[in-house]
């Protein structure tokens, strides 16, 4: 494993808890701590460290496939997947990034509002 040295690195490690509801090989899913929608779950990559979107290289592709794969398979697992569902990345400060190991947010639940500025 490379550093995994944000506090999802931590969380990884299981060095500090988590309510983790998906992990695989490459990915891990945990419920976020300060929850957007009734259903808000981040999708990290396990053994990669990517800080921002920005750092996505070509070889990374399978990897961010992954991501929005646990994803699908989480939504229809619990059956909101008909209802429907939003998934997010944030890049740096623009975006509000404040966990520099890329993640994928997961939100669904009730109707969401419209995004943007
Ligand atoms: P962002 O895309 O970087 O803004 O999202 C980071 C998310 O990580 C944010 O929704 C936090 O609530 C969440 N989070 C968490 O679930 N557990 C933590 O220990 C920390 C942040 I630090």
């Amino acid at each position: 494993m490379t550093e995994n040295d944000t506090l999802f690195g931590k969380i990884i490690r299981r060095e500090i808890p988590a309510t983790i509801v998906y992990e695989d090989e490459h990915v891990l899913g945990f419920k976020d701590i300060a929850p957007q929608a009734p259903v808000h779950i981040l999708f990290i990559p396990k053994q990669v460290l990517i800080p921002t979107l920005d750092d996505l290289q070509p070889e990374h592709a399978e990897l961010v496939g992954r991501l929005v794969l646990a994803a699908a398979h989480y939504a229809r697992e619990q059956g909101f997947a008909e209802d429907g569902y939003r998934v997010v990345m944030n890049c740096r400060e623009h975006a509000g990034q404040t966990v520099f190991h890329i993640h994928l947010h997961l939100l669904a639940g009730t109707q969401l509002g419209r995004f943007g500025a």
